[in-house]
């Protein structure tokens, strides 16, 4: 059993009144890991730590601070099997998944590495011939990031690679549900040598008080946060009263428009990598697929057929594509989804049922027909391996119906007509749109979610900018 403290100022301590909590398997509800439990004061020494570091580590060069994400970069790599199975453990993915993330959650450090030596000022002519104007690129300073349970390593790097690259300082608050991921790789940066309390991981079971010492301190300047709406919200409010930068990448309810040209076989291969990874418990995963009436039996079929053939179990046996729920609730929402369109008329074309035994929690993937828009499947994120299928007649409803949520994360379509493909993506009203890609995440872009999916987006070029402030000098040559 693997046994973590909190990681502050470049040291492991205890919390202050030296208590923990237990890490369990969700495949198998045994305790995998004990991990300490933040208190207040424990924050509170993460933040100086975080500010105290920050003079130093955003005064050194952009080839100074990429040679530690390099470094880190290859220590992920080099620990690639091993950071694997330690998610698959505590969150449940296959393992294959989990390899996966980890080389995602690497790919940011290795991204950024080099992005870091291309954060770019401008000069500006100026109105008076004396005058000369200079704009600055600097770090934000001291950043909160929350994160989720759902990919336990790639939603942190992907925060704080983009951070340590533009200068900043950090403070990771990993779910309660996954800390040991997160804690692994705060001894990977220990090791790459990154300096005391540049990275600080509190982990603990009281998230709302940590959260509000994070964000009423007016020494942290920026809060990234990955998770629920509700939450996102409540960060949002909190972050205003001292006017922190605020990134949030929340729920999503990704609608998949399956055309009547399409290649069925293919499209309904991108609905079921989109949907069922994880266990559908990925804010990108489709939520909502509609199909052409023309093609609707057939398609529905030919998926229905292929998810049978999906194995669920213990995310560490080979084979095994579906893993447990993270936990009860989520079994819950997703049976009270089911439950709720099988009332209002909808069919379940293959699973539909719960297997809970103790505090272990699977979903059979299922697959639903005859869906229509009142449902909860339609109305709220399911986040569970649930495929509700509802029919649409022309591309004018179909976009009406996928845009008619105040989600705005990610779409899907599929389809052989390339004017269709183009014209239907500029007008769903979402940060990411996959045209006949199921899986479109990738470092380089830019990912993030309009309306209430979130602010702000992550990876690429763009993912920088989130943790930099403008400065312009102005210069009058003349003494
Ligand atoms: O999220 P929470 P939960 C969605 C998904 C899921 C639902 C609930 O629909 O079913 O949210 O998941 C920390 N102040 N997503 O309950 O609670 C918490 O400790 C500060 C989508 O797990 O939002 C964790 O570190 N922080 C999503 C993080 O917030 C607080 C991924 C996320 O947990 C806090 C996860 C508070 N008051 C869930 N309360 C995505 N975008 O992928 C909790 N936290």
């Amino acid at each position: 059993m693997l046994q973590y403290q909190l990681y502050i100022n470049g040291e492991w301590v205890s919390s202050g009144n030296g208590r923990t909590f237990a890490v369990t398997n969700p495949a198998t509800g045994e305790m995998v890991g004990e991990v300490a439990d933040a208190t207040a004061e424990d924050v509170r020494r993460a933040v100086e730590a975080a500010h105290r570091a920050f003079p130093d580590w955003s005064a050194r060069t952009a080839w100074d601070r990429a040679a530690y994400l390099r470094k880190v970069y290859e220590l992920i790599m080099a620990h690639q099997d091993e950071l694997a199975e330690l998610m698959t453990t505590e969150q449940g993915k296959p393992l294959p998944e989990a390899k996966g993330e980890v080389q995602y959650a690497a790919n940011f450090f290795e991204w950024y590495a080099e992005e870091a030596k291309r954060i770019y000022g401008d000069t500006i002519p100026a109105t008076h011939p004396d005058k000369r104007i200079f704009v600055l690129r600097q770090p934000v300073g001291v950043v909160a990031a929350i994160t989720p349970w759902n990919f336990p390593a790639a939603m942190i790097t992907r925060k704080i690679a983009p951070a340590l690259a533009a200068g900043c300082t950090v403070i990771v608050k990993p779910a309660e549900q996954t800390p040991l991921t997160a804690l692994r790789l705060a001894e990977l940066c220990r090791e790459a040598g990154i300096p005391a309390g540049v990275v600080n991981v509190v982990t603990g079971t009281d998230p709302r008080t940590i959260g509000e010492i994070l964000l009423r301190d007016e020494r942290v300047r920026k809060v990234t946060f990955t998770g629920s709406t509700e939450v996102g919200k409540l960060i949002m409010r909190q972050a205003a009263d001292t006017v922190k930068k605020v990134s949030l990448e929340l729920g999503g309810h990704a609608p998949f428009l399956v055309f009547e040209d399409a290649d069925l076989e293919k499209a309904a291969r991108e609905v079921l990598i989109s949907k069922f990874r994880n266990a559908g418990q990925t804010c990108v995963c489709t939520n909502r697929i509609y199909v052409h009436e023309k093609i609707s039996d057939a398609f529905a079929g030919i998926l229905a057929e292929q998810v049978k053939q999906l194995r669920m179990g213990n995310g560490m046996e080979a084979g095994v594509d579906i893993g447990p729920l993270i936990d009860g609730q989520a079994a819950e929402k997703a049976e009270r989804h089911v439950r709720d369109a099988v009332e209002k008329g909808a069919r379940i074309l293959t699973g539909g049922r719960r297997r809970s035994e103790g505090d272990v929690h699977f979903f059979e993937p299922t697959v639903l027909v005859g869906v229509t828009d009142e449902m909860l499947v339609q109305r709220e994120e399911t986040f569970g391996p649930v495929a509700p299928i509802a029919v649409f007649r022309d591309e004018e409803e179909a976009i009406r119906r996928a845009n008619d949520t105040p989600y705005g994360l990610a779409a899907y379509l599929y389809t052989r007509d390339l004017a269709r493909a183009i014209r239907v993506s500029e007008r769903l009203e979402y940060g990411i749109v996959g045209i006949n890609d199921g899986l479109p995440s990738t470092v380089q872009a830019p990912f993030g979610g309009m309306k209430e999916s979130g602010i702000g987006r992550e990876g690429g070029k763009y993912g920088l900018e989130e943790f930099l402030e403008t400065k312009y000098v102005s210069v009058r040559l003349h003494d």
